[in-house]
């Protein structure tokens, strides 16, 4: 009937408000999921397999109003090969949790020293520019979610989802780990004053990112070692990434600097933001060691 596929279309595109909340629970919720990285897999075949993302890689539960809106937030250089497998599981998985949501990939420009934290702050910013997201959650391209019970939404602190990863065994390397993955509100990421800007280099800014969270008041929330699991596509320490030799002197002061350094302070320009197909790319320039 004509008039029920027009009405059925327009509930599709303009989420017209008698759209009913998704379930509290989503139904197609699975469990563990089996990760390998299929040789000659094509960002047009992860395309063809997600038709219902639209433009810059956002989407939107087709037939209820989703009760979360969360953005990922990736911090990419030289890692097309593993964004591509990242996308390919990632897409899916937060379809299947039911939710609103839009990927990130946070480019940074030239050869400078790469920067991870300083990049998630433009993240935030950029993201939170274009939509009132509920949960930003940092992730790094390399690792693969394997159970969807793992809920990308937001707790009442913030949360460190990267538990269980399988180079450490399916459990936390140390107790402070917060590395990986991280889910944090905009009221979170406000209140640490967001990450640090000065860690160039490998190592220590989780660390840091870790510290921030009790010194402005709030708790590390984790989901179960059952859940929290992730396989990290192998590598070797990528070149203009070398490790930070300043790291532990740095963190020993996390005390005195997390006011002074953080989003107050954040210097950028961006220079491409591109809408594609699976996700919005937006390239950075973020300066120098100063
Ligand atoms: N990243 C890039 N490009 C780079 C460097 C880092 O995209 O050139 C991003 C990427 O999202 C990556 C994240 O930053 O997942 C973290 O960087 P990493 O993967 O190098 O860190 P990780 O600790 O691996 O996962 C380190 C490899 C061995 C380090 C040994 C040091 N003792
Ligand atoms: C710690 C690093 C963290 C790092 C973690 C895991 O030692 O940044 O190891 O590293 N802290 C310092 O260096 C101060 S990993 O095994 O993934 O290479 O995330």
């Amino acid at each position: 009937d004509v008039y029920a596929n027009l009405s059925q279309l327009s509930r599709g595109h303009d989420h017209a408000d008698d759209m009913p909340y998704c379930p509290k629970t989503s139904p197609l919720i699975g469990g563990p999921i089996h990760v390998s990285f299929p040789s000659g897999l094509t960002l047009a075949q992860v395309q063809r397999k997600n038709p219902l993302v639209v433009s810059g890689g956002r989407y939107r539960p087709p037939d209820c109003e989703a009760r979360h809106r969360t953005a990922i937030i990736i911090p990419h250089r030289h890692r097309e090969h593993h964004l591509k497998f990242l996308l390919y599981y990632l897409h899916p998985f937060l379809q299947r949790q039911q939710l609103s949501y839009g990927i990130y990939v946070i480019h940074q420009a030239g050869n400078y020293t790469f920067n991870r934290a300083k990049l998630m702050n433009v993240g935030f910013r950029e993201a939170m520019r274009e939509e009132d997201w509920d949960c930003l959650f940092f992730h790094d391209v390399d690792l693969i979610p394997e159970d969807d019970r793992n809920l990308y939404v937001c707790d009442a602190n913030p949360k460190h989802a990267a538990i269980a990863m399988d180079k450490f065994g399916y459990k936390l390397p140390y107790k402070m780990y917060f590395g990986g993955v991280s889910a944090l509100s905009p009221l979170h990421y406000l209140k640490m004053n967001g990450f640090p800007n000065n860690y160039w280099g490998w190592g220590g800014e989780d660390d840091d990112i870790g510290v921030r969270v009790s010194l402005a008041g709030m708790f590390i929330s984790r989901p179960s070692l059952k859940v929290g699991r992730y396989k990290m596509i192998k590598h070797k320490l990528d070149k203009g990434n070398d490790v930070n030799p300043k790291r532990f002197n740095m963190l020993a002061k996390t005390r005195q600097t997390w006011k002074m350094d953080g989003m107050n302070t954040v210097e950028y320009e961006v220079v491409s933001r591109d809408y594609l197909p699976l996700y919005t790319n937006i390239t950075v320039n973020i300066g120098t060691e100063s």
